[in-house]
């Protein structure tokens, strides 16, 4: 099977700010792959499907309207225990929570404007990469310094 994977997405306040590199960055250093990365400006349903949990939620309608606000950088990264990970360096949803060295927790304030999307399980992350690449959009690579990473 293939090494676990998760769907990390810079949100449009992250691609303002420009942060874009910084986020990157942090999982390039923490030693994960990157598998695929894309810019766009999201879709409608694609956003719909992508948060079809929360429509019941106050909030559903400004979320869909802040992440079509503009761009958003969407990547898919691999390593081991990537989602929980990834997660971590992410930070709390709300930023008053998020500690600081989390993306959210150096970046953002509010929890309506929190820099950074990273898929909350496994099986999220399956689901969510499948809905933003299409299959032959994740590079099979091999990344050179694998055996400093992993034993
Ligand atoms: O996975 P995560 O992004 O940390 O939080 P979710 O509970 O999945 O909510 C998705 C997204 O919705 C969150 O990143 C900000 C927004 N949101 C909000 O605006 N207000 C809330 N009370 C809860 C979530
Ligand atoms: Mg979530």
């Amino acid at each position: 099977g293939v090494a676990e994977r998760t769907l990390i997405a810079v949100k449009p306040d992250g691609v303002q700010k420009k942060l874009i590199g910084q986020i990157i960055q942090r999982f390039e250093q923490r030693g994960f792959k990157l598998v695929a990365m894309k810019f766009l400006k999201a879709p409608e349903d694609l956003l719909a499907r992508h948060y079809h949990d929360l429509h019941k939620k106050p909030f559903y309608p400004n979320l869909l309207r802040y992440m079509s606000s503009g761009p958003v950088v969407a990547m898919v990264w691999e390593g081991h225990n990537v989602v929980r990970t990834s997660r971590l360096m992410v930070g709390d949803t709300n930023p008053a929570e998020a500690l600081p060295g989390t993306v959210r927790g150096d970046f953002s304030v509010h929890i309506s404007r929190n820099v950074v999307h990273a898929s909350d399980s496994v099986d999220g992350a399956q689901r969510e990469i499948q809905l933003w690449f299409d299959r032959r959009e994740l590079v099979d690579w091999e990344c050179c310094d694998h055996s400093n990473t992993y034993q």
